[in-house]
């Protein structure tokens, strides 16, 4: 273990444990610019908002190798660790990053991917497209917010794939709900996704004026505030040179940019009202509805998506609907507030449906060849998803971003301290429990089928008559008024009135308003305003546009279309047509087959902090990181890694590696023993460590497994393991050079 860094490099050795020595190590470490410690196998990383020169290809092959403790704590340490267990367990690793927003996710599975692609050797090739695939999907799909400059506004699950060599041979990207929202609207001090800034600024002329765009960002209704420069314009031909190496298409990447132009022209177009004369059942009568003002803007959308300005101008003010008592479809107005909402939730569509076809094409150019995929490989999974965040105004994406946040953090739980908890119970083995926070009752909350958020809001969308965001509250309070972590106004009235019900619900001294509910997370109370629930949840696009977008001239914006003339997802307005579900059912479907797959996997773990809310450095916030270290459950997590064992194997598989250090090794040369069929595994694995001098204070024997307090030991018996087989090849090449 390295003794040479300012406080200690893995929190268990800390002389006591309290919440205050956590964080003055951090301080202490940070101070010197060291942002990573141990807590036994897993990283803690504090973000320093600062350039550190500890990412040379010098310092990556320092850890090549080397055992996890054998250098300073480092994301590289965690790299080498994954792989080399890929290599000599063939089992599939992840590595699961969490942290708040802006604590630096992102940044360390950036750090991990160019440790493999730096360190692993062969795979050339694969190892550049791998690492040139990130700018691309950030540039489509993160965003300046409030907490970071550079927010990923989606969830990112990559897979590296290696050979049974361990040789890397591709990757695959899996995405998890982009804040399409954002297209439309940002808050202020936010920016729309990079893309639409990097193009205006960085496209040269003969771009620009392919897609008809100007470079002054305000003449863009959707890039809500003027652009602050982010470097933009370099950040774009980076970002075509990082497509270039993945492989992108020119004509693929100049149909991506077409795609964002049309969005921006989207923004541009408005609607006035207009009374239109239509037939009645005797006469012609004028009927309140809207035409499109910015021609301009239309032409340039239709042009770019290979559809007529005609039918484009036709779908955003009408709508399509089937009239039960004359049993036909009959085409319904649209007054200038609904044609803009159908233009918002077009361009939302255009852009999600953008970056899907952005993911599949980096895939196709990531993916292994089929030879490589025939023959089966092994992966490394890196989870970089975004990070827990409560604004000053909270929506429906915040409450899913959060749900992911708190279905992490409960897998986190289950697989260090639950668990880990469960096993020394289960084997036998003397052990004082260790209370932790469980948040399983806050997941219950929002996605259990029975009275859950998500199912109410579910059955709310799907109520007959018009529900709107305050039938939807009022559905929560009769359903889950009682539950600790939920708060409203009708709760806190209730509490009010009969303070003998407050119980353990969140105190908010202040009243809440009428359109929101509180939820208390792990990481924190976040308020929830209703509106917008609803509409985000059904995320309803009228048939008609999809229609009429599928039907382009254009095979690319075809082929992001292609439901052709049956109704796709999130399309409304169809009868007889199984609902699509929901995106928010959706999302706890999706969350539930990525914690599975995590599940499946050997686990890693990068835990990061942010040490203040103003991005910059050398600014530590103690209360800040202080809280942090709270809802992450690192005291926790220190305890249970310092009271118990580093190592735990079933015997069978303790003894499968280690039993040829067995006493009667010398006797039985073909490494039968010790007879397994027989049931003497405990006694075989116990004269394995006792030939291999482990004092008895080091180890435990529970009913099936063998518990090992700490790493030196087990590096000891490895190191053994090693000489022994070194030892054993020499006798064994000496009998064949003698047998010549
Ligand atoms: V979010 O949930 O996607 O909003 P992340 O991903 O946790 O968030 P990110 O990795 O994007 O945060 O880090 C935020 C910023 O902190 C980066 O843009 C860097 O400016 C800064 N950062 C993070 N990690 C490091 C680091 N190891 N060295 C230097 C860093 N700067
Ligand atoms: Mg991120």
């Amino acid at each position: 273990m390295d003794t040479s860094q300012p406080g200690v490099s893995d929190f268990v050795l800390l002389s006591e444990i309290t919440e205050e020595s956590i964080v003055e190590n951090i301080r202490k470490r940070l101070e010197n610019d060291v942002v990573y410690t141990f807590i036994g196998n897993v990283v803690v990383s504090i973000n320093p908002y600062k350039q550190l020169p500890i990412y040379s290809p010098e310092w990556a092959t320092r850890y090549k190798g080397s055992n996890i403790y054998e250098h300073p704590p480092h994301i590289y340490s965690i790299a080498e660790t994954a792989y080399r267990s890929l290599l000599t367990h063939a089992r599939d690793q992840c590595v699961l990053i969490t942290g708040e927003s802006g604590a630096g996710k992102t940044e360390a599975s950036k750090i991990f991917l160019g440790y493999v692609a730096g360190v692993v050797e062969g795979g050339e090739g694969v190892k550049e497209r791998l690492v040139s695939a990130n700018p691309c999907l950030e540039a489509f799909g993160n965003a300046k917010t409030a907490r970071n400059d550079n927010s990923s506004r989606f969830g990112k699950y990559m897979d590296l794939e290696f050979d049974f060599r361990g040789l890397p041979v591709g990757g695959k990207i899996t995405t998890y709900l982009l804040e399409k929202s954002r297209v439309v609207h940002q808050s202020s001090g936010e920016r729309s996704f990079h893309i639409f800034y990097q193009l205006l600024s960085g496209g040269d002329d003969d771009l620009l004026s392919h897609l008809s765009l100007t470079r002054n960002t305000s003449n863009y209704a959707y890039l809500c505030h003027p652009a602050e420069d982010f470097n933009d314009a370099q950040t774009f031909t980076a970002i075509i040179q990082a497509m270039q190496e993945v492989g992108v298409k020119e004509e693929t990447r100049r149909f991506w940019m077409e795609i964002v132009a049309a969005v921006l022209h989207l923004g541009n177009i408005r609607f006035e009202e207009e009374v239109l004369m239509t037939e009645g059942d005797e006469e012609k009568v004028g009927v309140e509805g809207s035409r499109v003002v910015g021609e301009e803007a239309l032409s340039h959308v239709s042009r770019l998506l290979g559809i007529t300005p005609e039918s484009l101008s036709q779908v955003l003010t009408h709508r399509s609907v089937y009239d039960q008592a004359k049993k036909e479809k009959i085409t319904v107005p649209l007054l200038p507030g609904q044609a803009t909402k159908t233009r918002d939730a077009f361009a939302k569509l255009l852009y999600g449906r953008l970056f899907s076809h952005l993911v599949t094409t980096l895939n196709g150019c990531i993916s292994p060849g089929s030879e490589a995929e025939q023959r089966g490989f092994s992966v490394i999974g890196v989870l970089d998803i975004y990070g827990f965040e409560v604004f000053q105004s909270n929506g429906f994406d915040q409450f899913l971003i959060n749900y992911c946040n708190e279905k992490l953090q409960q897998l986190f739980i289950e697989l260090t301290v639950k668990s880990e908890q469960e096993d020394y119970e289960k084997e036998g083995i003397e052990w004082t429990t260790i209370d932790f926070f469980n948040n399983e009752t806050i997941c219950e909350l929002i996605e259990s089928k029975n009275r859950g958020i998500i199912s109410l809001l579910d059955e709310e969308c799907t109520m007959p008559g018009t529900p709107t965001p305050l039938t939807f509250l009022q559905k929560l309070d009769s359903n889950v008024i009682k539950h600790p972590h939920y708060d409203s106004r009708a709760k806190q009235s209730r509490n009010r009135s009969n303070p003998a019900l407050t119980g353990s619900a969140p105190q908010s001294s202040q009243l809440l308003p009428h359109n929101a509910f509180t939820l208390k997370h792990y990481a924190g109370d976040v308020m929830y305003e209703v509106d917008g629930f609803l509409d985000r949840n059904v995320d309803a696009l009228w048939r008609d546009v999809v229609l009429c977008i599928a039907g382009s001239e254009k095979t690319g914006v075809r082929e992001m279309f292609p439901e052709e003339g049956d109704a796709g997802v999130g399309v409304a307005g169809g009868k007889g047509q199984k609902r699509p579900d929901t995106l928010a059912t959706q999302f706890k479907t999706s969350m539930s087959s990525l914690i599975q797959n995590l599940m499946s996997k050997n686990p890693h773990y990068i835990r990061c902090i942010k040490p203040n809310a103003s991005k910059r450095p050398d600014v530590f916030d103690q209360e800040l990181v202080r809280h942090q270290c709270r809802y992450l459950g690192l005291r926790e997590n220190i305890l249970v890694r310092r009271a118990g064992f580093c190592y735990r194997a079933p015997f069978t598989k303790f003894l499968a590696r280690y039993k040829m250090l067995g006493p009667d090794r010398s006797t039985d040369p073909k490494g039968t023993w010790p007879n397994y069929r027989a049931g003497d595994v405990r006694e075989g694995t116990l004269k394995v460590l006792q030939e291999a001098a482990v004092d008895e204070s080091e180890y435990r024997l529970g009913k099936t497994k063998v518990f090992i307090r700490h790493p030196d030991t087990i590096l000891r018996i490895e190191m053994l393991r090693n000489e022994c087989k070194t030892w054993l090849a020499t006798i064994i090449r000496a009998i064949w050079i003698g047998s010549r």
